[in-house]
């Protein structure tokens, strides 16, 4: 871990599918509504496309003023300079990934147990994801449910790491993820389905940790 980064406690992630909207279009909803920090997430286009459309939503977050990361792809993430890269288990590693775009980038790494996030605080990386929080139908091979319990772990062996929780987070629970000890929600459908209601999504998201006047447990 190299630096104390601040996140925002809503961290919205991208979905063409669910959304029916470009991840440009999405990025700039997003960032109408609030989102400072935003993910772009993209399993099914080709290289090609995934580019293209990455050169045109990191052209969007620019242009907003938000912090726009690339789902697993280093290349992609470095050739439409976009500000860094969430990778999971499978992904180039960290360190790989920290070689090819500098220090200045942001680099987030996906974790599934304890074990796996312990060892993630060794990488050059600037956040953990810990997931899947509570079940979820928008990432079909995900490892196991790990509960607020486990993110409670986490936070207190790693007390000092920027904590992503991710997975089935939506209005009626943000709240406990975030009381459990995440510094932010990572969220996919309850912010983007469907691209009409991102702003209301994302407004009702955040105004459900403000409501509960959480503070995590650290
Ligand atoms: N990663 P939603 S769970 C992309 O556990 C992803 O690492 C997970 O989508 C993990 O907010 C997940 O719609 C899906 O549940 C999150």
């Amino acid at each position: 871990m190299k630096r104390s980064l601040k996140l925002p406690r809503v961290y919205p992630v991208t979905d063409r599918k669910l959304s029916g909207l470009s991840h440009a279009e999405q990025v700039r909803r997003l960032a109408d509504a609030g989102a400072a920090f935003i993910q772009l997430r993209e399993k099914s286009l080709s290289a090609r496309e995934f580019y293209l459309e990455a050169c045109e939503a990191v052209a969007a977050a620019r242009e907003v003023g938000v912090t726009l990361l690339i789902n697993d792809r280093v290349d992609i993430a470095m050739m439409t300079e976009a500000d860094g890269v969430h990778l999971g288990q499978t992904d180039l590693p960290p360190a790989a990934a920290r070689r090819l775009l500098g220090d200045d980038a942001i680099i987030g790494f996906s974790t599934h147990s304890l074990a796996e996030a312990i060892a993630a605080a060794e990488e050059p990386v600037d956040y953990i994801a810990f997931g899947p929080i509570f079940p979820t139908a928008t990432k079909t091979d995900t490892e196991p449910v790990v509960g607020l319990s486990q993110l409670t772990e986490i936070r207190k062996a790693l007390p000092n790491i920027p904590l992503v929780a991710i997975g089935g987070i939506n209005v009626s629970n943000i709240a406990d993820v975030i009381r459990a000890g995440a510094d932010s929600a990572a969220v996919i459908s309850s912010a983007v389905a469907v691209g009409e209601n991102i702003v209301r999504n994302f407004s009702s998201l955040t105004a459900a940790i403000d409501a509960s006047g959480t503070s995590h447990v650290k």
